[in-house]
């Protein structure tokens, strides 16, 4: 049946080591996943939703000790340790594969194992990457049939000697002592063991398109970026295309879909989702920088989601959509703080327990029916704002990179940088306040270069060489800006209403790409006037806007110090620019 001898060789050996009872090759069907979903079902793996109130919709619960990436439990595993860098969990591959080896071994063994040749970008495009991943869960087929291109056609394109990613996930114990997210970028290798969780085991997502796709990118002079890409369409019918990084949990998704302000509708503004977390970016023939989302489906936050925020992904997420550790109502639909109606009076909540409002953990605290990174995974074309150009085998052009985190303090609502170069160091040294989307500390403010620090395949420091290189080969380098939605006044509430009220500042940003407004010089990059950022309608406070752009000397001067130190960590590696540029600012705020 398998004409491509390699991909036989290594699912044979990947069969010996988990001893699966049955190897099921995913085809992509409608009639296999019908009959997958049914077997779910009857497992408890997964559960159906109300057919009426949410059609082709399912339920499910992770372990609860397994409910986020687990960053530290992430490796790279490059021949040597300097391949990696020094903000990179290292291990040897030979170790690397000797440990998950001892965990792998053997636990499949009253378990099917399933087989999803999958293409990340459209099937057959020079741009796109093969990957086939092995695992044994049913959740991660359904999930993987959402988020990527799986078909008849994949094996197709591999014919008989393709390149692919070889992709193992095993959910082995579910025991987060034996849990590895592993990369061997020089094996073209992803071994994920001891987990179930999203971004550990959709393979396609961080693990492919980002830590191997970013070594394959350095390699060949492309870019693969934790971006949202979306257009804006202005009132002459001109669309304009921007990409952004932002950490995770930080926006994209919102941004990604965003519904423009009454006023902005009237003067016929339009936005169009292309991505929201992925984007693969080219120098095409023209001399400027393309993307692609290589994603066909969101994987999304679902707290905060509702019909104000983000009504394109209230609308997209209404059938054929898994949702993950949410509340569970007893009508079979779903419910998580900041859901639209009323709060349930009951549920079943994400740890599997019966919840009402109110109820206190032992520590006083609140007890949320929704787990803070509860997810939704719907299929993109479900999404009313979808962009006509997803399946464009090269892409949208893109005129203007964002960059931006949640900082409460410091850093103003939107400037630009001075140039190219000036842009990549504003990557190089965002920082952003921790989120629930990984383990550890909320809120510790932390260094997150170009939102990639969880996700870069290869050391930061030449990753930061490759963007400065990229750029010199632009013959029209879109312009770099930095966003932040979270800025809080003295009383801790958010200055800038945010969601699709930010089209205010988008529009601000295409008239510069444009040439057709000016802006203010200051020690950090160029802001704009106040009276050009458009607030008719939007009932902002008197004084938040100006607050909003307040650049306070002393607290950069601070942030120059945890730069400084965070940079040294590279050491010599990191590139010259960069330092020129940190001394640059470090003049010019005297
Ligand atoms: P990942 O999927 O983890 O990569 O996250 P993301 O970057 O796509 O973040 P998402 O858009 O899902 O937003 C995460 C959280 O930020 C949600 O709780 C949103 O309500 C909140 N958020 C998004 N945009 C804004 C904004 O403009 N202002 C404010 N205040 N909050 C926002
Ligand atoms: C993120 O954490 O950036 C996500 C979710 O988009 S996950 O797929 O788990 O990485
Ligand atoms: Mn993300």
């Amino acid at each position: 049946m398998i004409k491509h001898k390699k991909l036989q060789k290594w699912i044979k050996d990947m069969v010996r080591l988990c001893q699966p009872n049955c190897v099921i090759w995913i085809d992509g069907s409608q009639k296999q996943k019908k009959q997958l979903e049914k077997e779910a079902c009857s497992t408890g793996e997964i559960i159906r939703l109300s057919h009426k109130k949410l059609p082709g919709c399912f339920y499910h619960r992770t372990a609860i000790n397994d409910v986020a990436r687990t960053e530290n439990l992430t490796f790279i595993c490059t021949k040597n340790k300097s391949e990696a860098g020094p903000t990179n969990n290292w291990m040897p591959p030979k170790q690397a594969y000797n440990k998950a080896r001892g965990i792998f071994k053997g636990s499949m063994k009253s378990r099917k194992m399933y087989v999803i040749p999958f293409s990340m970008g459209p099937a057959g495009s020079p741009f796109s990457k093969i990957g086939v991943e092995l695992t044994d869960s049913i959740y991660v087929v359904l999930n993987m049939l959402i988020m990527t291109h799986v078909s008849k056609q994949v094996l197709d394109v591999l014919g008989e000697d393709g390149e692919f990613t070889k992709c193992l996930h095993g959910k082995a114990e579910l025991d987060i002592k034996k849990r590895l997210i592993l990369h061997f970028p020089q094996d073209n290798t992803i071994w994920s063991v001891g987990s179930g969780y999203g971004g550990n085991v959709l393979l396609g997502k961080k693990c492919l398109s980002l830590r191997i796709a970013s070594y394959l990118a350095k390699k060949e002079g492309w870019l693969a970026e934790h971006m949202l890409i979306m257009g804006i369409e202005d009132a002459n019918g001109h669309i304009q295309y921007i990409s952004g990084a932002f950490p995770s949990a930080c926006g994209k998704t919102n941004l990604a879909m965003l519904v423009p302000p009454k006023s902005y509708k009237k003067k016929t503004y339009r936005v169009w989702t292309v991505g929201d977390d992925i984007a693969w970016m080219r120098i095409d023939s023209d001399g400027s920088l393309w993307a692609i989302n290589p994603e066909v489906g969101f994987f999304g936050v679902a707290p905060g989601t509702n019909s104000g925020s983000n009504p394109n992904a209230v609308e997209t997420i209404k059938k054929n959509t898994i949702f993950t550790n949410v509340l569970l109502k007893h009508d079979k639909t779903v419910w998580w703080e900041g859901a639209d109606g009323p709060v349930p009076k009951k549920g079943t909540d994400w740890m599997g327990r019966p919840w009402k409002p109110g109820m206190l953990d032992d520590y006083g605290k609140i007890i949320k029916g929704a787990h803070s990174n509860s997810r939704f995974t719907a299929p993109l074309s479900q999404c009313p704002s979808v962009s006509f150009r997803l399946e464009q085998h090269h892409g949208v052009p893109i005129s203007a990179i964002l960059f931006g985190g949640r900082r409460a303090h410091l850093a103003p609502l939107v400037y630009e940088s001075f140039n190219w170069q000036h842009g990549v160091y504003i990557g190089a040294t965002m920082a952003s306040e921790r989120t629930s989307a990984q383990f550890g500390k909320l809120g510790e403010v932390r260094f997150d270069p170009m939102a990639m620090l969880p996700f870069n395949g290869y050391n930061t420091a030449d990753y930061f060489r490759h963007w400065l290189q990229m750029g010199k080969r632009m013959k029209k380098q879109p312009r770099i800006f930095y966003v932040n939605w979270f800025r809080v006044d003295e009383n801790g509430k958010f200055l800038w209403p945010g969601f699709g009220e930010n089209l205010r500042v988008l529009e601000w940003i295409l008239k510069r790409c444009n040439n057709e407004v000016g802006a203010i010089k200051t020690a950090i990059g160029y802001i704009p006037k106040i009276e050009d950022i458009n607030t008719q309608g939007l009932n902002l406070p008197k004084g938040n806007l100006k607050k909003l752009f307040t650049i306070d000397k002393h607290e950069w001067k601070e942030e120059l110090e945890r730069q400084r130190s965070f940079l040294a960590i590279f050491g010599d590696s990191l590139p010259e620019e960069i330092l020129e540029e940190h001394r640059d600012l470090e003049k010019r705020l005297g």
